[in-house]
């Protein structure tokens, strides 16, 4: 048992789990918390830095069907979190008869008969489509048929982990960003197995009694995890939008496609964001993470906020222009502007890497991830606080456990095949000295 006056570090504390972390730890009465990060909330490299993510409550399954309930009720219910979320509702649609559209029908079964969720539909044909969302009259989906859930919608991401920040900061969490926040390496007692605190890239030593690396996708530079966590990156752009085009689109259902991509109604001042699905780059680099004896080729990585005249691949942009032109081609002329990518961990199976480190005492992962963990920004740090607290449950404790052994399953979690290298690809590095 930690005690509530026990020094806790959580770095990547301006992030999506860290800062979720250490409001759940400050919450429940920790007195001596303190978050690092390399930018201060809402931190500049975090995934999360974003003007809007998806929400949904459509999976039901499995343990992601329960943290979806579990979070939609605190996006409801928490006043800190309330007033970022747009339940909108989402339509989640396939273009052809396939696997993934047997997938959503079967989860349209599973939601109907689900105690929680009766508020589904089916649509069968793009007549019902069009019929639900009138936005899409002049989208080309024929063939198309999928699901819409009310219970779904966006959150404002970059605006909720501001909120967050500032919420620390009135709670009394101490911080450190910058140059003294950046993990560099664990402080370790003789015995080479218990840690005791972090040193940043300037040199400073943060002693901890406790330290929570919660470093998204940089989690596997930093310290090794023998192979459970591959940083993957996916791309966004937006386009401008004029007052009757955003009146338009105002409060209509987010609009989903695992073939396509995505997007979500544009802001108040018309700007309006647009991803498109696929199965994420790499950017495989040498480094040499904390706990490896040698260098090691891993997939790093290469943030906006630090290169931030980069700009996507040319196949990237193309396919956000298709989502565009193939869902709103009355705007398909628009020039996309602010492209940036996104990085997260990918877990091997998709599912958090939450749990005590087995080689360094004191040491908690809570990293791991499977592209939707901006949705859990009230939830995943309860889990957090239950773990360092003793309280997870069996079953979650299995799932989310120290893992290198099951890297063999294959099971991704991901649709599509192998992912490519960002170094194979063009358009996207602009580095100013070359
Ligand atoms: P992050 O939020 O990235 O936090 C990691 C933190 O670690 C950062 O603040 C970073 O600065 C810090 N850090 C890194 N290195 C160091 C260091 N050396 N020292 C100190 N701090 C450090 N999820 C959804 O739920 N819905 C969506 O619609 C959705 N859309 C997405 C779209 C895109 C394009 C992408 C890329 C992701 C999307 N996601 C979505 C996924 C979601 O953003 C991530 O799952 C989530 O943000 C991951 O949280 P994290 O805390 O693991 O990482
Ligand atoms: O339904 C969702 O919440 C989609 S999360 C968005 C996403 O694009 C992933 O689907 C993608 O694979 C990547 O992780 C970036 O985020």
């Amino acid at each position: 048992m930690v005690n509530k006056d026990a020094r806790i570090i959580v770095v990547g504390g301006a992030g999506t789990m860290g800062s979720s972390t250490a409001l759940h730890l400050a919450r429940r009465g920790y007195t001596d918390v303190r978050v690092l990060d390399m930018f201060q909330p809402p931190s500049a490299n975090s995934a999360g830095n974003d003007m809007n993510k998806l929400i949904s409550t459509q999976y039901v399954e499995g343990i992601w069907g329960r943290l979806a309930f579990e979070t939609w009720d605190l996006w409801t219910s928490d006043p800190l979190f309330k007033p970022f979320l747009h339940a909108v509702g989402r339509l989640d649609l396939a273009s052809s008869n396939n696997a993934r559209e047997t997938r959503l029908r079967q989860q349209y079964e599973l939601s109907k008969a689900h105690e929680r969720q009766h508020e589904v539909e089916w649509l069968g044909h793009e007549q019902d489509i069009r019929r639900k969302a009138p936005y899409l009259k002049q989208a080309d989906i024929e063939g198309w048929r999928g699901l819409w859930v009310k219970d779904a919608g966006w959150v404002a991401a970059r605006d909720a982990l501001m909120a967050v920040g500032a919420e620390l900061r009135r709670l009394g969490v101490k911080s450190a960003w910058g140059t003294s926040g950046t993990f560099e390496s664990l402080m370790l007692e003789t015995d080479g197995k218990t840690c005791v605190g972090v040193r940043a890239i300037d040199g400073t030593e943060w002693p901890a009694d406790l330290v929570v690396l919660a470093t998204g996708a940089w989690s596997p530079a930093l310290v090794n995890l023998e192979g459970q966590c591959v940083s993957k990156c996916w791309q966004f752009g937006h386009i401008r939008l004029n007052p009757d085009e955003v009146d338009a689109l105002r409060g209509t259902p987010t609009v989903y496609n695992s073939e396509l991509g995505f997007f979500m109604e544009p802001s108040s001042d018309g700007v309006m964001k647009f991803v498109n699905e696929f199965e994420g780059y790499t950017n495989m680099s040498t480094c040499r993470p904390f706990g490896s004896d040698e260098d090691v080729k891993i997939s790093v990585p290469r943030s906006h906020a630090l290169h931030p005249t980069d700009t996507i691949p040319t196949e990237g942009l193309d396919a956000i222009k298709k989502v565009i032109e193939t869902c709103l081609p009355q705007l398909a002329d628009r020039p996309v502007f602010d492209t940036a990518i996104c990085w997260c961990a990918d877990s091997f199976d998709g599912n958090w890497l939450l749990c005590e480190d087995r080689r360094y005492r004191g040491l908690i992962l809570a990293t791991g991830d499977s592209g939707h963990t901006f949705k859990m920004l009230p939830l995943v740090g309860k889990y957090v606080a239950d773990l360092i607290e003793g309280k997870l449950s069996d079953a979650d404790r299995e799932l989310w456990k120290w893992r290198p052994q099951a890297r063999q399953a294959d099971d991704t979690g991901r649709e599509g095949p192998q992912c490519r290298d960002l170094n194979e690809l063009s358009g996207w590095r602009h580095d100013p000295d070359s």
